[in-house]
Formats: structure tokens, C-alpha cells, sequence
């Protein structure tokens, strides 16, 4: 039986050093020291012994229990020890690493040009005005001097809603309003969204962007009409752009004009950008018309006033260069990224 003792301890110390999981030391434990183990077994033996040779095995047999269990907790503790530093080796953060940045949003780039002619416009006194795009048919023809039948309906396609509400074709209606609310001087820049039943193709949307302004005072002229358009451009493009006015009609001013400014790409020698002129036109203007300043009772021999309009759109592809109107609405971000 001593010879059987030394033999389970020799074998299972091996076992016990080649074991490498949890699981085998734990089947060691079991088929060794477990209640049908292979030292149990043994022990249960000790009753054929001659009775002055068991406390002899039996301290024997004790000691083989002892070295073994010491020597299945030191494996265990070694193999946790490893196991551990592995997992801090796996999971170990490189604090040093630069983080990964978050994606943010880009500004549109109709709302870049947008903000910076709201800038240029509230930097000389103007003020924003906002008013409905649902209009009356009354405030988006009638008090701009365009009554029922007039041509000038013809060329705008409308979208109605019924015989007397309409989508608005321009952002004039809100500058009506305010010349009907408010006493002179007033100074307003009324940008927005305005609707023309035009098909949607590269150059023509049925939703697009207005920039419209007003100024109704004592002894306003011609000259200031210039003046503010000039420094406008000179602020939206650089200091050197020249501009020129060519006379045009808008049944809303009287006289009217349209500003063109020198082609910033090619400096006035002509270009494929402006198709050869040298000049691109930007916006409309005038005079405010009598009849439009009488129907929103104001005097026009105590006032006078000047307006002006462009599209916001045709702006933004001039400036970046967008062969395409519909790259402006239809969201993809690979355009949007790129601004
Ligand atoms: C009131 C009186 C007059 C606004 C004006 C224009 C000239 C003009 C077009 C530019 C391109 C519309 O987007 S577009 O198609 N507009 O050329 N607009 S004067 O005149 C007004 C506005 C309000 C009470």
C-alpha cells in the first residue's frame, strides 16, 4: 500500500504540472481526491491492514492528501495569475491612441451663402422679416401691382390653393405686410421659400430661395438704390467687383433695373462661367412703385423706396460652381461633405 501511495502522488504531481485548464485540475481533484477517487479507494483498504501499520499508512496517506491539495491550489493560482494577464494584455487601451472623431453635421450650402447676405444686410441696419408661404392671392399679386389678368401672372406659374390663396411665387408678400404695420423708415430683408409651377430639371426647381429687400423712407433714391446693391456685392464678392445696372421692368418698381457684376472668374474678359459677357447677373431692382406704396397707405409724395430681389439658388451654383440645381435638394452626401 506505501508503494501504491508513492505511486498516486508521483503521477498526479505530473498530472497536476501538465494540466492546463481549470477543468483538468478539477478532474484531478475528482478521480483523485473525490469520494470514489484513487486515494480513497486506497483508504478504504486500511481496514486489511495489521493494526500497527495503520497510523502508519494512514499519516502516509494524510500527507499524499495534503501535498497533492497544496499542489492543486498552486497550480490553480498560477493558471488564474496567467489568465489574468492575458486579459489585461487583450483588453488593454491605448490611452495615447488619438480618438476616433465624431461625424457632425456640415452647414448646407444654400444656408452658407444665405447667412453670409443676411450678414452683409443686418450689418447696414437691415432687419429679417418672415411671413407665410401660403399666401393670399392679394398680397402675392394684387398689392404688388399685378391685378387679376395681367401678364406678369402668366409668366410666374402659381401653385393656387384656391381662386384666392396661392403658394407664394416671391417673398414680397412680407414686405407688404410690414409696410401695412409699420410707419416709416423701414429697412427689411425678406429671405424665404417661394414656389413656381415650373418642372423640376437642372436649372429650374418648383421650390427654391428668394432674397428680397425694402427701403421706405423720406428722400430715398436712385442713388441709394445703387449704392447699397454696390457695397452688397462688393461685400458678397471682394472690394474690386464692378457692377452695372441695366434698365428692366418689374411691375412693382418704377424704374427697374437689373444688377450685373463683373465675372469673378474671369474678371469681365469672358468666360464659359458667364458665357462669354464678362457680367453675371445677380438680382432685380427699382424704385418702389407709387401704386405699392399708396395701397399699403403710405404717401408717395412723403415716401419713397427702393427694392430689390435675387434668387438664392442661382447664386449658390454661380459661387460653387453647381451645374446641377436638384445636387441642392436632394440631400447626398457626398455632395453635402464636400462643403
Ligand atoms: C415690394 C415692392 C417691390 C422686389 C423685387 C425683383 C426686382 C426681382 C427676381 C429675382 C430673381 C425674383 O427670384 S427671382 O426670380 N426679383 O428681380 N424683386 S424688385 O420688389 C419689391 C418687393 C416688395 C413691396
Amino acid at each position: 500500500m506505501k508503494e501504491q501511495l508513492t505511486s498516486i502522488l508521483e503521477k498526479t504531481l505530473n498530472d497536476i504540472k501538465a494540466a492546463e485548464s481549470f477543468e483538468a485540475l478539477d478532474s484531478i481533484r475528482v478521480n483523485v481526491l473525490g469520494k470514489k477517487g484513487e486515494l480513497t479507494a486506497i483508504l478504504k483498504q486500511m481496514g486489511k491492514l495489521d493494526p500497527e501499520m495503520r497510523p502508519v499508512i494512514g499519516a502516509l496517506a494524510n500527507e499524499v492528501r495534503q501535498t497533492l491539495e497544496t499542489a492543486l491550489e498552486e497550480a490553480k493560482a498560477v493558471m488564474t495569475e496567467k489568465a489574468t494577464t492575458a486579459k489585461l494584455v487583450r483588453e488593454a487601451i491605448d490611452v495615447t491612441m488619438p480618438g476616433t472623431a465624431p461625424v457632425i453635421g456640415k452647414k448646407h450650402p444654400t444656408s452658407i451663402v444665405l447667412d453670409e447676405i443676411c450678414d452683409i444686410f443686418t450689418g447696414i441696419g437691415f432687419t429679417i422679416a418672415d411671413g407665410p408661404e401660403v399666401e393670399l392671392d392679394y398680397y402675392n399679386f394684387e398689392a404688388l401691382n399685378i391685378p387679376k389678368g395681367h401678364p406678369a401672372r402668366d409668366e410666374q406659374d402659381t401653385f393656387y390653393i384656391s381662386d384666392n390663396i396661392v403658394l407664394r411665387t416671391q417673398t414680397s408678400p412680407m414686405q407688404i405686410r410690414t409696410m401695412e404695420n409699420k410707419k416709416p423708415p423701414i429697412r427689411i430683408l425678406a429671405p424665404g421659400r417661394v414656389f413656381r409651377s415650373d418642372a423640376l430639371d437642372a436649372t429650374h426647381s418648383p421650390v427654391f430661395h428668394q432674397i428680397e429687400g425694402l427701403v421706405v423712407a423720406k428722400g430715398i433714391t436712385m442713388g441709394d438704390l445703387k449704392g447699397t446693391l454696390e457695397l452688397f456685392a462688393k461685400r458678397l464678392y471682394d472690394e474690386d467687383t464692378k457692377v452695372r445696372f441695366r434698365p428692366h421692368h418689374f411691375p412693382f418698381t418704377e424704374p427697374s433695373a437689373e444688377m450685373d457684376v463683373q465675372c469673378f472668374k474671369c474678371g469681365g474678359k469672358g468666360c464659359s462661367l458667364c458665357k462669354g459677357e464678362g457680367y453675371i447677373e445677380i438680382l432685380g431692382c427699382g424704385m418702389v412703385h407709387p401704386k405699392v406704396l399708396e395701397v399699403c397707405g403710405i404717401d408717395p409724395d412723403e415716401y419713397t423706396g427702393f427694392a430689390f430681389g435675387m434668387g438664392l439658388e442661382r447664386l449658390v451654383m454661380r459661387k460653387y460652381k453647381i451645374d446641377d440645381i436638384r445636387l441642392l435638394s436632394e440631400n447626398d452626401v457626398r455632395f453635402l461633405n464636400q462643403f
